[in-house]
């Protein structure tokens, strides 16, 4: 039977990139009628450096972001990692499973170690092994994620085939990366190179849910774009990143295809453009960003929900982790 996981770390506030490459898709895969679990990856987020008050201010409204986004507790699990043990104890076992090799290549291990990886965390280096556990501490068979993270869940069919394959068994699934829509890679609004990113110094580089009407349109009105009107089909954005990113984004939230969007904009300077763009992400973003402040005001009622779901999984979880200790020899 297909199941769901996928989370997010709460290292900062929600941005538009987020919700478009992942929490809206989440939505949509809880219509679909098929088990999903969404998480706050609160253990991931501390391979970098969190402060205190911080991490739980943000995990509490990354929880609000999802509910006000439309993850409905009553037909998804939705939980923060740390609650649940099982995670890190299959993180554990599967950091013996993976190689020190698979882990070296990992483009984000690399982006985010930098030239000084002697000195990042011994987590931020088995991240992925954490990320394999997460899914597979489910047996889930879809991964709905960014481009970003597609490295990650071919990592995690990695490590369940060498598993599988070392002690003899059929025992965990092959997890597919779920990569759909117009989306899949937001771009940072001041480089089109670049990935729009929580943890950018730049607050300019992107669109935060929580940004009211007047900082979304200001932050549109100053994204880089070239002096060229919009072209009237895909193949025209080819080699013009800036402006590519601007109409995937309207795109996404239209929902509809780049070719429809432009269909109708094809032709129009950016000084034309943008103002629909802004219009069209406050639109879409207001309601979310309203109703998570709402949510905001209640923070024990957001702790209450976490303990709730974090309950179930730990229900699906458990036995999974018994299961795989037996595999292995383990006692007890
Ligand atoms: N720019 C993006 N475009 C599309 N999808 C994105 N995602 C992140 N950025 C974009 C997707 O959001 C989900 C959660 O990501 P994450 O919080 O686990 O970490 P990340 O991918 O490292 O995201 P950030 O925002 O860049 O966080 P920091 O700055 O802390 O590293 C994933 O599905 C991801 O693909």
């Amino acid at each position: 039977t297909p199941r769901v996981f996928s989370g997010i770390q709460p290292s900062g506030g929600l941005t538009l990139g987020n919700y478009l490459g992942a929490i809206k898709r989440f939505v949509e895969k809880q219509a679909d009628g098929i088990e999903t679990i969404f998480c706050v990856v609160d253990l991931h987020a501390i391979t970098v450096w969190q402060d205190p008050e911080a991490l739980r201010k943000q995990t509490r409204e990354l929880t609000a972001g999802y509910l006000a986004a439309g993850i409905d507790p009553a037909k998804s699990i939705l939980f923060n990692q740390s609650q649940v043990k099982e995670h890190a104890e299959l993180g554990w076992l599967f950091n013996c499973v993976a190689r020190m090799g698979w882990m070296q290549r990992m483009t984000q291990w690399k982006d985010k170690a930098g030239k000084n990886s002697q000195n990042a965390s011994l987590g931020l280096f088995a991240y992925p092994s954490l990320m394999a556990a997460d899914i597979l501490l489910y047996h889930a068979t879809e991964v709905p994620v960014g481009e970003d993270q597609k490295q990650h869940v071919e990592l995690t069919r990695d490590i369940a085939a060498k598993f599988n394959h070392d002690y003899g068994v059929d025992f965990f699934p092959m997890p597919e990366p779920k990569i759909e829509g117009a989306a899949t890679r937001v771009m940072s609004l001041r480089d089109g190179s670049k990935k729009m990113s929580k943890s950018d110094p730049s607050d300019a580089s992107r669109i935060n849910m929580t940004d009211d009407a007047d900082t979304i349109a200001k932050k549109i009105r100053k994204a880089k774009t070239d002096p060229e009107a919009l072209p009237s089909e895909a193949k025209g954005l080819e080699d013009r990143p800036e402006a590519r990113n601007l109409v995937n984004i309207y795109a996404a939230l239209s929902e509809m295809s780049v070719d429809q969007v432009l269909a109708d904009v094809g032709g129009k300077q950016f000084s034309e453009f943008k103002p629909m763009l802004s219009e069209l992400a406050v639109a879409k973003l207001a309601p979310i960003s309203t109703e998570m402040s709402r949510l905001m005001q209640d923070p024990a009622e957001i702790d209450r929900m976490l303990g709730q779901g974090s309950d179930r999984a730990r229900d699906i979880a458990a036995p999974i982790l018994s299961r795989t200790k037996e595999i292995i020899g383990m006692v007890g």
